[in-house]
């Protein structure tokens, strides 16, 4: 049983197509497996990964979240700020970037957001060929996302192959990462252009981040990399939460009827869909010194794989870790990661799900499956590319 899970590749086709069976393997083995292909440890138990994702002196960041080693690799693109550094630089920008995304700028945004719902949800009742993904759960935060950040650009398509690339490149070199990166440079130079001042309007989120430097809080020079930090994070994970949380409901009809009957329900319906899929998957830390988890000894500068999506479904922490119930208390799962560095717009992202879900609870009697979903692997997020469905008004 040890012997094959270490043999395992989490990052090969299929096991991303269809992790679920994997975890549980990984789950009921050993606290922590070598991974010989990776020389890598991975954590699976919901105790393990958490503690591990807060003890950030022990678990750093600042070697990357993925699974090449900066301290002997060369980053592929110059390093986040935020998700990439340790306490003390880490904290400054983080301070900043977590007053941006606080309780009133999120405020600010609600009613507009629920409009740009409101009208989306409109066009798409009762029409027989929708999909899920393309024209409701990726076209709102792909709309709503860059407009809180304030991007003037109005095609933000580019947006998608960027956190692509970004995504994959937390994993291995394989067949994945390179077919993301194959038309790399006029992405990343788009992007970079996008994380100008002069992309920005005044009144967004971005230009507070150029606020706060000149105000002095952070370095001139960190407030296009912070940009950079919310065009990477911020469109494709909350497309991939949103996916599965329509999904989700479409599959179970009795939790649909529940949200239908209480859209005060929304947001831990799209929680609840965050811990049960797990949009990112996984993410790796770097040991600073030798250390042991789970009583396994692991010696310093080595790298950790964290399973968040095993550890939201594991049995030793939830009740019937495996069924989609929005009124279940989900406080403690790891789908936006856990301590210091956890997940800077998860309010952001809370607020989108709430509001297009509640809108879909308010306007459609039912959500009727016309097809079959398809998945859109990458080697650190796990969600739909299509998932055909009517809408059939209220
Ligand atoms: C990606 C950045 C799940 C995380 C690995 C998502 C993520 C967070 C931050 C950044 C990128 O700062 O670029």
């Amino acid at each position: 049983m040890s012997d094959q899970l270490e043999a395992l590749d989490p990052f090969s086709e299929d096991f991303l197509s269809n992790p679920h069976p994997y975890h549980k393997k990984l789950l009921a083995g050993p606290p922590v497996v070598r991974l010989e292909r990776y020389g890598a440890w991975a954590v699976s138990r919901h105790k393990l990964v958490s503690d591990t994702l807060r003890d950030w002196e022990t678990f750093c960041s600042s070697a990357g979240a993925g699974l090449s080693n900066f301290h002997h690799e060369e980053p592929w693109r110059t390093p986040s700020l935020l998700l990439e550094a340790d306490p003390p630089d880490h904290t400054r920008v983080r301070t900043v970037v977590t007053q941006l995304m606080s309780r009133p700028v999120l405020a600010k945004l609600k009613d507009s957001m629920a409009e740009k719902a409101d009208t989306l949800i409109d066009q798409l009742l009762d029409r027989d060929q929708v999909d899920g993904v393309e024209d409701l759960t990726r076209a709102f935060p792909l709309q709503v996302f860059p407009d809180a950040v304030g991007l003037k650009h109005p095609d933000r398509e580019m947006l998608l192959p960027y956190a692509d690339m970004a995504f994959n490149a937390f994993g291995p070199r394989n067949a994945l990462l390179e077919k993301s990166m194959a038309n790399a440079a006029p992405v990343m130079e788009w992007i970079a252009e996008q994380c100008q001042r002069e992309s920005l309007t005044d009144d967004g989120i971005g230009a507070g981040i150029y606020a706060a430097a000149e105000a002095g809080e952070i370095e001139p020079e960190q407030a296009p990399l912070l940009v950079r930090s919310l065009l990477t994070a911020g469109v494709d994970t909350t497309i991939y939460g949103l996916g599965h949380a329509l999904h989700c409901l479409m599959r179970n009809p009795d939790q649909w009827q529940l949200l239908r009957d209480n859209p005060a329900l929304a947001r831990n319906a799209f929680d609840e869909a965050i811990r049960l899929e797990s949009p990112v998957q996984t993410f790796f830390r770097t040991t600073t010194r030798a250390t042991e988890i789970g009583g396994t000894a692991i010696d310093a500068d080595e790298k950790v794989l964290l399973f968040l999506a095993a550890a939201n479904r594991d049995p030793r922490h939830w009740k019937e870790p495996d069924r989609y119930d929005i009124t279940r208390d989900g406080r403690g799962h790891v789908g936006f990661g856990a301590g210091i560095h956890v997940c800077v717009g998860q309010m952001m992202a809370k607020l989108e799900g709430e509001t297009l879900l509640a809108c879909l609870a308010r306007k459609v009697a039912r959500l009727e499956p016309t097809g079959a979903p398809t998945h859109r692997l990458n080697n650190t997020l796990w969600g739909l590319a299509t998932l055909p469905v009517k809408l059939i008004a209220a």
